[in-house]
């Protein structure tokens, strides 16, 4: 595998990193601009997979600013490919960008909605920022530097008893009956393990950094882009957890579900008592 890109980019990752969170404070004053205002609200998948006009302004800020400094770095963007744009990862260093995780949050005004950048070189995630501009905390990693919450360093829960755990899942967007039973029976099947709670926050990549910040144990959903969890998953790994498929096996960034947890105990244990389904690759 020629390393020359990851060469390349390993060297200049603390800058990138900057560039990033800078860019993430600039969409996240747009969010907070329009966060408590009147909303144009639009539907892509169905009734309840929303998008806004911010959504969209932000995603194309991000972009504008990724092509004017970094012109040979590639993205892919939530907004980009539901307006018809392919989702190709290649070798090249790419942005994979969500410009509001938790459009739905973001719509009712309920305060967890992230910016999520994140950056991958040879298909792997080195780097992510999640940027919650309304709580203002800005989560970030660098692969093999550590993870951060503002600055303050962050790891997983210890806890490898399933039964004493906090498990983060989300319904989804999807409103068929089929899959509204697969969601409902999974979570009966975790909450009658019987874990402490399922609390469902709205925000895939902010679920992700709740485990990597030791405030819950796992976090698992079946549906989600690539967008959704790229940038969040170098955060947990950098904080000690395990980003992978809901089978145990190693992450694919487009197999469109993640298992998220603090350590292989709790993974497993909450992977076993999953019903695991198959849906169509980003
Ligand atoms: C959301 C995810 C969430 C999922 C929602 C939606 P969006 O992302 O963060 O986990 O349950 O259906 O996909 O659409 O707000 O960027």
């Amino acid at each position: 595998m020629d390393l020359t890109p990851l060469l390349l980019t390993m060297e200049n990752l603390d800058e990138i990193l900057k560039f990033g969170k800078a860019l993430a404070e600039k969409a996240g004053e747009e969010i907070k601009t329009a966060f408590l205002q009147e909303k144009k609200i639009e539907t892509k998948a169905g009734c309840a997979d929303l998008v806004t006009e911010t959504d969209k302004k932000v995603e194309c800020m991000i972009i504008d600013e990724i092509k004017k400094t970094y012109p040979h770095h590639q993205f892919i963007g939530e907004e980009s490919v539901a307006g018809g744009l392919k989702c190709n990862l290649t070798d090249a260093p790419t942005w994979i960008v969500d410009p509001v995780d938790g459009t739905t949050n973001f719509v009712h005004r309920y305060p967890y909605v992230a910016v999520c950048l994140g950056f991958c070189v040879n298909k792997i995630p080195v780097l992510g920022v999640v940027y919650n501009a309304i709580s203002g905390e800005m989560f970030a990693a660098i692969k093999g530097k550590g993870a951060f919450c503002n600055e303050r360093k962050i790891q997983v829960s210890k806890e490898t008893d399933l039964k004493k755990s906090l498990i983060m899942a989300e319904f989804g967007s999807a409103r068929d009956p089929e899959r509204l039973d697969f969601v409902l029976n999974n979570l009966r099947s975790i909450i009658s393990t019987p874990v402490h709670s399922i609390h469902c926050m709205g925000s895939a990549a902010l679920n992700i950094c709740a485990v990597a910040s030791g405030q819950a144990e796992a976090y698992v959903e079946f549906g989600i882009h690539c967008w959704d969890y790229c940038a969040a998953s170098v955060i947990l790994e950098e904080a000690g957890g395990l980003a992978l498929d809901t089978t145990c096996t190693p992450l694919d960034l487009m197999a469109r579900r993640i298992l998220a947890a603090c350590n292989m105990d709790i993974a497993q244990g909450l992977s076993s008592r999953l019903t695991h389904i198959e849906l169509p690759r980003d």
